[in-house]
């Protein structure tokens, strides 16, 4: 077994996107890491001198898995900008959206991305039932481990070696639920399209609110396949989520991130400032840490490691997007953000803790629920497991919040409020992707876009280092990360998958 060396896993598979993750392994342990994003998108350049009203269509060509939010975010920096304040039914169909998008999202990462780090897939083997999905799967399996294998079973083999759950029943049920996951996640992405018009990339988003009537046979057909999908994230996910927690402790010791968060707040309550179920909130030091109030004015990024020309720190309405891919030490197309000069983890874990700390009922109530179950403490939620956990956790409480907010849409009423676009202005739009924190900068001259700046969740978790060499936040997780054999690097992969990355988002 490999005790040091220098491992490149470039590209990282089973992720959104193309990253390159490099470590240094001394002694078994990770002892630098460096993460690149690996190639030049130029939306924000793409986006200069359009009509403002493009921005939320072609931003949310940036991904195909949350193009929702960036929708979003480019929605409400044009609210901002146009003066217009968005009516309770397009809020909420808004929320609805958003919240769709939430599960299908948290449901594609636990399953399809990262449950294979943990669930061994060759116990589908074994599988002596009558199930035709499971059937196809042991064949899918079978054609890889054969002796004549001729291609890969990919997703699923090859994989890095080293120990998975061993139980045969939890394996075999996780992998059932693997494929019900499948269907849940395409319910989920028709829960949204009943609002968005259509999913991927919504054509219903729009500033001042949402085009398309709110009726009762939308809100009739959302509610019966919000059942469907909730019973799924509070049953089998839940469940095999507490059986992962059960067979990889150490996992809620390893991969612990910079102990910054940094959350912008999410699902508004009302047309009020700050009146998200997911409160905004900044933490430093800690998972205990008390979260401070967010000022905008505090981030900032810098290029000095990254594919860009320029030096120094830039708010983003100064913000440059000028690529250099020969750059002398630059080893990413990913800007650095910083808040404070500070590096920041954001997703589900952020959102979380902010909502925790700020005594948010039902976050509140699952957290203390499962940190009870299973003994643990508040602690070991930065950690590879605590990302999975508060994830799932949201999950469980977003589907509850679709429920509420299904329940409060008033069939026949506006959606929309009407506005002028002014020939000059400017807006931010600061909302939460799945994958955390994710802001839209506009500013409008003679009519058209003259600065576009995204700063987004990936670009936070997976920057590089920063102008004064401070690793960014899934770099600094990495560090100390036990490598059993540098040839398998199991565990630094596991560490990576946890923060769910989108390269594709990142480099934008
Ligand atoms: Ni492309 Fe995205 C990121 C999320 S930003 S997946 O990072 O979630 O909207
Ligand atoms: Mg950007």
């Amino acid at each position: 077994m490999a005790a040091n060396g220098k491992i490149s896993i470039d590209p990282l598979t089973r992720i959104e996107g193309h990253l390159a993750v490099n470590v240094d392994v001394t002694d078994h342990k990770v002892t630098d890491a460096w993460c690149g994003g690996e190639m030049y998108r130029g939306f924000e350049e793409i986006l200069k001198g359009r009509h403002p009203m493009d921005a939320q269509q072609i931003t949310q060509r940036i991904c195909g898995v949350c193009p929702v939010s960036h929708g979003t975010a480019s929605v409400m920096a044009q609210d901002q900008a146009y003066g217009v304040t968005v009516p309770d039914n397009g809020r909420l169909m808004r929320n609805l959206l958003l919240g769709a998008n939430y599960l299908q999202s948290h449901i594609a990462h636990f399953y399809v991305l990262a449950a294979l780090d943990f669930i061994d897939i060759t116990a589908v083997l074994k599988y002596k039932g009558k199930d035709p999905t499971m059937n196809l799967l042991k064949d899918w399996v079978q054609s890889q481990v054969s002796s004549n294998a001729s291609l890969p079973a990919a997703p699923f083999l090859p994989r890095y070696e080293g120990k998975y759950v061993t139980d045969l029943n939890a394996n075999l049920s996780a992998i059932g639920h693997y494929a019900q996951g499948l269907d849940m996640r395409a319910m989920a992405h028709e829960m949204g399209a009943l609002w968005g018009g259509k999913l991927p990339h919504a054509t219903a988003l729009v500033p001042g609110g949402m085009t398309g009537h709110c009726d009762a046979k939308s809100i009739a057909a959302y509610a019966t396949m919000l059942e469907q999908v909730a019973g799924f994230v509070a049953g089998p996910m839940v469940e095999d989520l507490l059986a992962v927690a059960a067979a990889f402790p150490d996992y809620f010791k390893i991969g612990p991130g910079c102990g910054n968060f940094l959350a912008y707040g999410v699902f508004p309550e009302s047309s009020t400032a700050g009146s998200e179920y997911f409160p905004a909130g900044v933490m430093f030091g800690g998972v205990d840490a008390s979260p401070q109030a967010l000022n905008v004015d505090s981030i900032s990024e810098s290029v000095r490691y990254s594919k860009f020309i320029g030096t120094g720190s830039l708010a983003p309405f100064n913000g440059q997007t000028r690529p250099d891919p020969k750059k002398a030490g630059a080893y990413s197309w990913l800007k650095a953000p910083r808040y404070q000069g500070k590096p920041m983890e954001v997703g589900p874990n952020a959102r979380m803790l902010v909502a925790y700390h700020r005594g948010v009922p039902l976050v509140k109530q699952v957290i203390d629920g499962f940190l009870a179950k299973t003994k643990l403490p508040l602690a070991a939620m930065d950690s590879v497991l605590g990302r999975y956990v508060l994830r799932v956790l949201e999950c469980d409480v977003v589907a509850r919040l679709c429920r509420k907010w299904i329940n409060a849409l008033e069939p026949g009423k506006k959606t929309f409020e009407p506005y002028d676009i002014p020939a000059a202005g400017r807006g931010i739009g600061l909302t939460e992707a799945p994958r955390g924190a994710l802001g839209h900068w506009i500013t409008i001259k003679d009519h058209k876009i003259d600065l576009y700046q995204c700063v987004v969740p990936t670009t936070w978790n997976c920057s590089p280092r920063d102008d004064s060499g401070v690793l960014g936040p899934m770099e600094q997780s990495l560090l100390n990360t036990p490598i059993a054999d540098a040839s398998q690097p199991l565990e630094a992969a596991r560490v990576v998958r946890s923060f769910d990355p989108c390269l594709a988002c990142a480099v934008h």
